[in-house]
């Protein structure tokens, strides 16, 4: 079953948004396999943003993420990735659809609350890096109640 990397950036915290928010992948049906709470340094932050390096808000994204603690999470289902990112909204604020979690919660593009893979590779790459323990292996009781 396809998984992405979904991570609350330190906004959403601060802002308490964290249990909405888990609240609207968990309704929608998807399946929790990994979550922790912790803060990451500059290097881990560049990591996971290396795509990112060359862009001119680089070093003010880094500092965005390591302000504060995040939440890092695997969730699990059929399309995750794309659907997640459908969950998440458009990454500007101003263009995200009311209903997304940005469209909802968020106003700036540099303070847009919630990160998401956006393709199966890099989901695998990110929770490989975020969670170099593994995930949980479970399967919800739900799952004939959810899926086909
Ligand atoms: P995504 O988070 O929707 O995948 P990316 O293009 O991968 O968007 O950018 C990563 C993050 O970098 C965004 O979520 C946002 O926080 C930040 N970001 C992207 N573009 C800008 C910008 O033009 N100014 C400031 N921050 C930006
Ligand atoms: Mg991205």
């Amino acid at each position: 079953m396809e998984q992405t990397f979904i991570m609350i950036k330190p906004d959403g915290v601060q802002r308490g948004l964290v249990g909405e928010i888990i609240g609207r992948f968990e309704k929608k049906g998807f399946t929790l396999k990994g979550l922790k709470l912790l803060t990451v340094d500059q290097a881990f932050a560049e990591k996971h943003y290396a795509d990112l390096s060359a862009k001119p808000f680089f070093n003010g994204l880094v500092e965005y993420i390591i302000s504060g603690p995040v939440v890092a999470m695997v969730w699990e289902g059929k399309n995750v990735v794309t659907t997640g990112r459908k969950i998440i909204g458009a990454t500007n604020p101003a263009e995200s659809a009311p209903g997304t979690i940005r469209g909802d919660f968020a106003i700036d593009i540099g303070r847009n609350v919630i990160h998401g893979s956006d393709a199966v590779e890099s989901a695998r790459k990110e929770i490989g890096l975020w969670f170099p323990e593994g995930v949980a292996n479970w399967s919800s009781s739900l799952h004939p109640w959810i899926y086909e």
